[in-house]
């Protein structure tokens, strides 16, 4: 069983490490170039196949159908410093040639009920194999790091409650994802402003 496990999951194995590499590229190029890099840092993991077998019975899907209903086997993490950074790295996922998007999610605008945030792209990406080209589905997940703040702890203390919270410990969750959110907001007005005065200040330097 094991085994059946191990060759199922490699190609979502090999789909991870090849695009955590293409993906923190990005990072570096926007780096060597003196750009502001949109992207903080990434992160990707290989679903444990105790989670997966759990999401199955969760969600009431057949286990014959795991590749095609099961998005996020394989799943990588994309962390910004801003909001605005989000829709530009989404952007960017858009225009690449190396996979094709399937479906993108947007839990900013529309936050979950648990108070989530964060962008999901699902992307199917090509897996080159000795047996040919396979093509598997990887769900990236990008937020920020106040989001991701959030989502970090919430998940841990999800693990105790099995997702299911007294009211008043959802409440206050609900409240916390708001303060990291309201945190986002403020640090984009301050970048906004310092931006500004910097602007300011080189044109009086220019004159
Ligand atoms: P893990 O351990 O991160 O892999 P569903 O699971 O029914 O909500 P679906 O269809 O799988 O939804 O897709 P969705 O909602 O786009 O993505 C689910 C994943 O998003 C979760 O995977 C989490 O990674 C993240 N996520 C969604 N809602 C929440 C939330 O309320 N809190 C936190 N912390 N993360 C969330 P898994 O499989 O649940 O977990």
């Amino acid at each position: 069983m094991n085994g059946q496990w191990e060759s199922f999951l490699a190609p979502y194995e090999q789909a991870v490490s090849e695009l955590k590499v293409k993906l923190k590229g990005i990072r570096k190029q926007f780096e060597e170039t003196n750009q502001h890099s949109p992207i903080e840092f990434v992160t990707g993991r290989v679903k444990p196949i105790h989670s997966i077998v759990n999401k199955t019975i969760r969600k009431g899907i057949p286990l014959a159908n795991l590749e095609t209903e099961l998005q996020d086997i394989a799943g990588l993490r994309m962390m910004c410093q801003f909001v605005e950074d989000i829709k530009n790295v989404v952007e960017l996922l858009r225009k690449r040639k190396d996979f094709t998007i399937v479906e993108e999610r947007d839990y900013i605008t529309n936050k979950k009920n648990s108070g989530y945030r964060s962008y999901h792209v699902v992307v199917e990406y090509p897996v080159q194999t000795i047996e040919g080209e396979r093509k598997v589905l990887v769900e990236i997940q990008i937020r920020t790091l106040a989001m991701n703040f959030w989502a970090t702890i919430e998940h841990s203390l999800n693990y105790k409650y099995k997702g299911k919270y007294p009211e008043n410990i959802h409440e206050r969750l609900q409240r916390a994802a708001e303060a990291a959110f309201l945190l986002d907001e403020e640090m984009s007005l301050i970048r906004g402003e310092i931006q500004e005065a910097q602007a300011e200040f080189s044109k009086k330097n220019d004159q």
